[in-house]
């Protein structure tokens, strides 16, 4: 497996990460079509971010993507649309606005309607429900065969690593169960491992993804199809420098706003040591479990990101499950947590 050096790349914008902490600029891993077990020893094992190079060349979706195709096949669908106020406070939950409309609507923004300091984002739409409409998406895209993914139909779920501890072993039972069925059948988009599956992510130049971990405990593939994203990450020890808000395992969200931060009221954020590095089309993101994360695009950029589990996280999956349903009551209660994702309220997301 080669690591290859340094981005030397003039042409980028510089970074927006606050200049009171120490950015260690593309510090990130770069490996070409890595071998399977080396990617799982380096990468995987190690619970460290890596982009991964050359294995995304042959999808269809590099030629397809774009606001017309997805207009086409999609622009009645009803998303929540994220109006992204630059200027606010990037936070998860906080940036801007959301609101209702068929996805053609807001392409229409998108194209049409630049305003500075203001972004426009589908986030986190919930590719089960595309495919509801448009069965023959899944032709675009394939999984990179790296690491086994229990939420995906063609792996079957066999733990590797034996474990002595008896409740780990019960637990990746469990998970297992309510995973995968370990078949080769196309997965109903009712089960677990189909809505676990997939999400897509279209937006203009300067979207933001604030700071966060995935929700339950799953790793991410973001495959890059069009346009640049800059990455920030900041390794799951440091959690208490980004001050989270409640439920942080099963969801992690940062109270601190890596642009301007507020050092008096979150003093720890100054110690925080951010990872960078920028993300291009045909890249993929490996992002581990409990990996805190900050997207933003350079571009207009579409992506499309795959959820991961298996033994190394599925334990942790599964301990998530009743924080679950603890956090869905509490921020519906507080009526928030659907304005996260593209899709229209949480139930829906789900
Ligand atoms: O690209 C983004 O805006 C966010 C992506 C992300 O957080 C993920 O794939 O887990
Ligand atoms: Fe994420």
């Amino acid at each position: 497996m080669t690591v290859s050096d340094a981005r030397q790349d003039d042409a980028l914008p510089a970074p927006t990460m606050s200049s009171d902490i120490t950015l260690k600029i593309e510090s990130i891993d770069r490996v070409h079509r890595p071998d399977p077990e080396d990617f799982k020893r380096e990468y995987v094992d190690k619970r460290r971010p890596v982009v991964i190079t050359g294995m995304m060349d042959h999808w269809p979706a590099m030629e397809r993507w774009d606001l017309d195709y997805f207009r086409k096949f999609f622009g009645d669908l009803d998303v929540q649309a994220n109006i992204q106020d630059l200027d606010s406070k990037v936070i998860l939950g906080q940036i801007g606005k959301f609101q209702s409309m068929e996805l053609t609507e807001l392409f229409d923004k998108i194209e049409h309607d630049e305003q500075p300091n203001q972004a426009k984002y589908l986030r986190a739409y919930p590719v089960h429900k595309m495919l509801e409409h448009y069965p023959d998406l899944e032709e675009d895209y394939e999984l990179p065969s790296l690491a086994p993914n229990w939420a995906d139909i063609r792996f079957p779920a066999q733990p590797a690593t034996p474990t002595g501890n008896p409740l780990r072993a019960l637990g990746l039972w469990a998970a297992r169960k309510l995973l995968n069925r370990g078949s080769d059948k196309k997965a109903s988009t009712r089960t677990v491992s189909a809505r676990l599956a997939a999400v897509m992510f279209v937006g203009s130049k300067g979207t933001i993804t604030p700071f966060h971990t995935d929700g339950m405990q799953t790793s991410a593939y973001l495959c890059q199809v069009l346009g640049r994203k800059r990455c920030y990450f900041v390794s799951p020890d440091q959690h208490d420098r980004l001050y989270p808000r409640a439920f942080r395992r099963q969801f992690g969200m940062s109270t601190v706003d890596y642009r301007r931060p507020e050092l008096e009221k979150h003093p720890k954020f100054r110690n925080v040591v951010v990872e960078e590095t920028v993300l291009n089309p045909g890249e993929i993101l490996y992002v581990p479990n409990g990996y805190w994360h900050a997207i933003e695009s350079l571009d207009f950029s579409i992506s499309y990101s795959h959820q991961v589990v298996n033994e190394n996280n599925a334990f942790d999956w599964l301990r998530c499950i009743p924080e679950r349903y603890l956090a869905e009551a509490y921020f519906k209660f507080k009526g928030g947590l659907h304005n996260i994702t593209g899709a229209k309220d949480w139930d829906d997301w789900k």
